[in-house]
């Protein structure tokens, strides 16, 4: 149902794991996707273009510790998507409570409040239904059937024409039920009819929470329908309906983006069951495939850098933390770290000297997927015949996969001997940049 979105901003994800390196081009390229993904599922521009400036804007802050600019990058673009589709998730009180639903014809109303009366049914609370639709013919057929069909209470007066009249003897018939569920009349517009009709209600109701129902399929118009109603009826949440049949979702998600009242639940069928609750952080996790951030940040990285960054600083590591320390200049926070925990925190290193040749990084990574899980952890193991089926496998020659091997020895035996005072003495008379030359880095 949000497949297209979510394809879209995965590949935008994946993208980024694999540059070699994060700078201004790959975070414009980057943008570009995000743009396009979120045009098309209808977010309005105004909305996507402020999303892309602030990322823009912060994808080049200070890395907060032990976090690489991948893995920020990878949580900025997080922040901001679940920053536009409203943040922190409504809260569902389950304490007795009256319900009114509101909002324009076929928005999905009354399907609605059989499916929030299922919903609190299965939280072990009893609810009944009201039909305050006095306009629509077949309207009280309609409510008391579904009712009927989840075994839920309903009232509904047939030859009464004042919706807050049924309102009024509804509510008294079925003060004994837990969740109060009034459903009422749509029109083609939130007319002055519509409104009257509904303050009407909501005066004798006294409604503890008013909801606006809208259809997913209108797109980006949900937000000026929010808006307004939220001006005119001072409405308290949203209830987005039909997400399982557009391929706009982004524009009815967003609808709560300048609005007090956020998106509580969200529809995804015709069934009583087809209703969720709507929490943007677990639906952006969703989106972009990850339970949740964390594991999305460990996907990203394969390696969390402060875990290599402490088996690089211990001497034990394998050539997955090799690789993952020195991938990027990116990567200089981790590396820093490194160093102030030796009391090296004053010594400063120019960037570029850091920097390992695009390209070779590159061989290098593919080098190490043509190996096995044994093999990278302890790449001792490598003799001439698996030397020769790597580079075979990883498109590389031997001596490429000699180099690696080679520099990650070095690099090891370096760090089991780096003692801080040493070290310090060592950056002090220049022989830092000797170091990281044996490192492979120079
Ligand atoms: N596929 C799908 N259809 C839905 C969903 N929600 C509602 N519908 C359908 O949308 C149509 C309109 O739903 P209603 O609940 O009757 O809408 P309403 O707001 O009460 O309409 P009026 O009373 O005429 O104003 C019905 O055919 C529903 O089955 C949903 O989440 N997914
Ligand atoms: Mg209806």
């Amino acid at each position: 149902m949000f497949e297209k979105l979510s394809q879209g901003l995965r590949k935008t994800i994946d993208k980024i794991t694999r540059f070699a390196l994060i700078d201004r081009k790959e975070v414009d390229s980057v943008i570009r996707d995000i743009q396009r993904s979120l045009l098309a599922a209808d977010v309005d521009v105004k909305i996507v273009f402020s999303l892309s400036k602030r990322i823009r804007e912060k994808a080049f802050e200070k890395l907060p510790p032990g976090m690489s600019r991948r893995e920020y990058l990878i949580k900025l673009i997080y922040d901001e998507l679940v920053n536009i589709l409203g943040k922190e998730p409504a809260k569902v009180e389950l304490k007795p409570s009256k319900i009114l639903l509101i909002g324009l014809f076929g928005s999905g109303k009354t399907t609605t409040a059989a499916k929030l009366a299922r919903f609190y049914q299965k939280k072990g609370l009893r609810p009944a239904v009201i039909c305050c639709d006095t306009f629509r013919p077949a309207a009280y057929e309609q409510l008391e059937q579904l009712s009927k069909k989840i075994n839920v209470p309903f009232f509904g007066i047939k030859e009464e024409k004042d919706g807050s009249i049924v309102a009024k003897k509804g509510l008294a018939a079925m003060s004994k039920y837990d969740i109060i569920i009034i459903d009422s009349a749509g029109r083609d517009a939130l007319d002055d009819e519509l409104v009257a009709e509904i303050k009407k209600i909501n005066n004798v109701a006294n409604p503890d929470e008013k909801i606006l129902v809208i259809p997913a399929d209108i797109g980006q118009s949900a937000r000026q329908q929010a808006k307004a109603f939220e001006e005119i009826l001072d409405i308290d949440s949203i209830i987005v309906t039909k997400l399982d049949s557009t391929a706009r979702a982004g524009g009815a998600l967003t609808a709560s983006y300048e609005t007090k009242a956020k998106i509580k639940f969200i529809t995804v069928g015709e069934k009583p069951d087809d209703l969720e609750f709507y929490n943007p952080k677990r639906f952006v996790s969703r989106m972009l495939g990850m339970g949740d951030i964390k594991s999305l940040l460990e996907k990203a990285e394969e390696v969390t850098d402060k875990k290599s960054a402490k088996k690089i600083a211990s001497g034990k590591f394998g050539l997955d933390d090799f690789i993952s320390q020195i991938s990027s200049v990116q990567k200089m926070g981790s590396f820093k770290q490194i160093l102030d925990k030796m009391g090296l925190s004053s010594v400063k290193i120019p960037t570029k000297t850091l920097a390992v040749h695009e390209d070779k990084m590159k061989k290098w990574r593919y080098i190490r997927d043509s190996m096995t899980q044994e093999e990278r952890a302890d790449p001792t193991v490598l003799d001439y015949s698996r030397i020769k089926r790597i580079a075979k496998g990883s498109g590389c020659t031997e001596s490429d996969v000699r180099e690696l091997i080679r520099s990650y020895k070095q690099s090891k035996k370096m760090i089991r001997k780096m003692n801080p005072k040493r070290m310090e003495k060592l950056a002090k008379r220049g022989g830092f940049g000797s170091l990281l030359r044996g490192l492979g880095m120079g």
